[in-house]
């Protein structure tokens, strides 16, 4: 089969839930010489999304999304040792420290465990803070840890907003200079970023490596 062809399967077999569909096709697209990343942020985002949509459009319901979540995280399984060689080759000269989280009342956690796999594999340090993280569990680690970025991730359009709550809060407590505040998530944008007063957007994992390395460069 050829690469178009067997990307594409991906996509319909994540798009159908058929797990052994996905992972043979993930197979067959390694031995065509296709990069993990690609796989990764190619059909198998395109396939969330879409799934998403027929979620919007009343086919699928919460199970199904779950089950899509399961499917995405056992083929990162799969492909966490070529993922984090793929991303090495875009190692940044200065390792930064990097505190990261899905901010409150959101629980979406791939987008998120990609960045922090691309970013720990370019060499940076990354504290994990993990999903529904509130402002107060942020200034905290911002305190605790002295990171030199702070990265916030949101999936829904509500919860996009209290990335602003964050910046807020950093605010007050003083913290805000100290960090440089990277935020991404399929809602988001830079228009947003800006109007938050956040240092930058990133649209993917790769963007969020080179900008964090960009910005290692320049410290
Ligand atoms: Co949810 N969900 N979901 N969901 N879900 C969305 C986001 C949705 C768009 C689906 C839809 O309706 N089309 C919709 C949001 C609508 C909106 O707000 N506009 C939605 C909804 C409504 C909900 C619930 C409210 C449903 C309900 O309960 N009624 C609920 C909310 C729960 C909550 O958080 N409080 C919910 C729940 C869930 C599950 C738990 C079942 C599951 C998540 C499981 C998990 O993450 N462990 C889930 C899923 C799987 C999705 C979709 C289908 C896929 C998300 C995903 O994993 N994408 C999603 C549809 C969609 O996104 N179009 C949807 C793949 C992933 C690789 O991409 O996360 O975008 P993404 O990350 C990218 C970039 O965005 C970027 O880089 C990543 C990699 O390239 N990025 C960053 C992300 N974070 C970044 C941070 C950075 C930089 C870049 O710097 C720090």
């Amino acid at each position: 089969m050829g690469s178009n062809n067997v990307l594409k399967k991906i996509k319909e077999c994540l798009v159908d839930l058929n797990s052994d569909c996905v992972l043979e096709s993930v197979e067959e697209s390694l031995k065509n010489g296709i990069s993990a990343t690609e796989i990764v942020l190619g059909p198998m985002s395109e396939a969330m999304n879409e799934i998403g949509r027929l979620y919007e459009e009343g086919e699928y319901f919460i199970a199904e999304l779950i089950e899509a979540a399961e499917i995405f995280k056992e083929v990162m399984k799969k492909l966490d040792k070529l993922l984090r060689e793929e991303a090495k080759k875009a190692s940044a000269k200065k390792r930064l420290k990097i505190v990261l989280g899905t901010v409150k009342g959101d629980v979406h956690d791939i987008g998120k465990t990609l960045v922090k796999v691309m970013l720990q594999a370019a060499g940076h340090e990354v504290i994990d803070l993990g999903v529904d993280v509130s402002a107060d569990k942020f200034v905290d680690a911002v305190r605790k840890y002295n990171p030199d970025v702070l990265g916030m991730s949101a999936l829904l359009t509500t919860t996009m907003r209290y990335m602003e709550v964050v910046i807020n809060k950093l605010k007050e407590e003083g913290l805000r200079d100290k960090v440089f505040i990277i935020i991404g998530g399929a809602p988001t944008s830079k228009d947003y970023a800006d109007k938050i007063g956040a240092d930058a957007w990133a649209k993917n994992a790769i963007e969020a490596v080179k900008i964090v390395n960009k910005y290692a460069e320049k410290r």
